[in-house]
C-alpha cells in the first residue's frame, strides 16, 4: 500500500510526456493516489489523455488559468466525479518569449509583467479559492513549483523571476490562510530540468552543464526526483510542513 492511497489529486500543468507534473502524477499514481488530470488546449489534449492513462484515470478535463470561468468550471465538473478533493498539483508557467532573454530591462512592458504574472503567479491562488470548498478539513495539500531565480539575479530569467517571487509570497500567505482548514500550501524549487517550458529559456543547455559540474551532486535533477518530493509533501508523511519552499536542485541552492 502507497502512502498515498485513498489521496484524489488534480494534476495541473502536463504538457508533454517531460513536464515536471508528468513525473509528479507518476510518483503519486505509484503511491496509491486516484488522480485526475487538466489540458491547456486542444493541442495538448492527447498527451494529458495518454498521461492520464497511464495512471488508470478517465477524468481529464479543460483548463485555461487565465480564464476565470474554465478555473470555476474545472471544480463544478470534478465534483460531479469525487465529492472531495485532497491534492492540488500547479505546474503552470508561461512569460512572453521577449521577457525571458537577454536585457531584463528590454522586455519590461506593461502587457509582458501582466502575462507573466497572471499565468504563473495569480493561477495558484485562484485555484486554491476555486478548489476550496472540496479541499476544506480533509487535511488536504496544494503544491507550486518555483525556481531559484525568484531569490537571485540569474542571466535571462528576468520577468520570470518577479513572478516567481510572487508565487513563493502566495505559498506563505495560503499556508496562513488556509492552516486553520487544515490545507497545507508548499512549493518546491525545482533546479533546472528540460522541459518545453525551459526550451523557451535562453541558454538553457549551457545552464544544465554548469549545474552538472558545480552542483553538490555534480548532476541535474529528474522529473521522478521533484515527482517523489512532491509525493511526499502532499502525503500526511509531511503533515507537519506549511508555507515552504523545499529545494530539489541537487543542492545548487546552498553554493555561495
Ligand atoms: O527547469 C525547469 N523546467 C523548471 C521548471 C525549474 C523550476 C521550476 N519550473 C516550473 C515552471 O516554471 C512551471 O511553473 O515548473 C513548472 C512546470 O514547468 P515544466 O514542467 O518545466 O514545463 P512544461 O512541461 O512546459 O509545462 C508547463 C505548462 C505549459 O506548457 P507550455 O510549454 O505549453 O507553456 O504549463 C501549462 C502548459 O501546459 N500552461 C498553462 N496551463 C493552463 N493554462 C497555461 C495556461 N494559461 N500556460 C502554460
Amino acid at each position: 500500500m502507497g502512502f498515498l492511497t485513498g489521496k484524489r489529486a488534480l494534476i495541473v500543468g502536463i504538457a508533454s510526456q517531460r513536464s515536471i507534473a508528468t513525473g509528479i502524477a507518476e510518483a503519486m499514481h505509484r503511491e496509491g493516489a486516484e488522480l485526475a488530470f487538466t489540458y491547456q488546449n486542444d493541442k495538448l489534449r492527447s498527451r494529458v489523455d495518454e498521461a492520464a492513462q497511464a495512471c488508470g484515470s478517465d477524468i481529464v478535463l479543460p483548463l485555461d488559468v487565465s480564464d476565470d470561468a474554465q478555473i470555476e468550471d474545472v471544480f463544478e465538473q470534478l465534483g460531479k466525479r469525487w465529492d472531495g478533493l485532497d491534492i492540488l498539483v500547479h505546474s503552470v508557467g508561461f512569460a512572453p518569449r521577449e521577457a525571458i532573454e537577454g536585457e531584463f530591462l528590454d522586455g519590461m512592458t506593461r502587457e509582458n509583467f501582466r502575462i507573466a504574472h497572471d499565468i504563473s503567479a495569480y493561477s495558484f491562488p485562484a485555484l486554491a479559492k476555486a478548489a476550496r470548498p472540496m479541499m476544506k478539513g480533509r487535511n488536504g495539500a496544494l503544491l507550486t513549483l518555483t525556481y531559484l531565480g525568484s531569490e537571485r539575479a540569474l542571466a535571462n530569467y528576468n520577468m520570470m523571476g518577479l513572478a516567481k517571487a510572487s508565487l513563493e509570497a502566495s505559498v506563505r500567505y495560503l499556508a496562513m490562510n488556509l492552516g486553520p482548514e487544515g490545507t497545507r500550501v508548499n512549493a518546491i524549487s525545482a533546479g533546472p530540468i528540460k522541459t518545453l517550458a525551459a526550451a523557451g529559456i535562453a541558454n538553457f543547455r549551457k545552464m544544465l552543464g554548469h549545474v552538472e559540474q558545480t552542483a553538490p551532486l555534480r548532476r541535474t535533477v529528474t522529473i521522478e526526483d521533484v515527482g517523489n518530493v512532491a509525493a511526499f509533501l502532499c502525503s500526511d508523511l509531511a503533515a507537519g510542513v506549511t508555507g515552504e519552499i523545499t529545494y530539489v536542485d541537487a543542492g545548487y541552492n546552498i553554493l555561495g
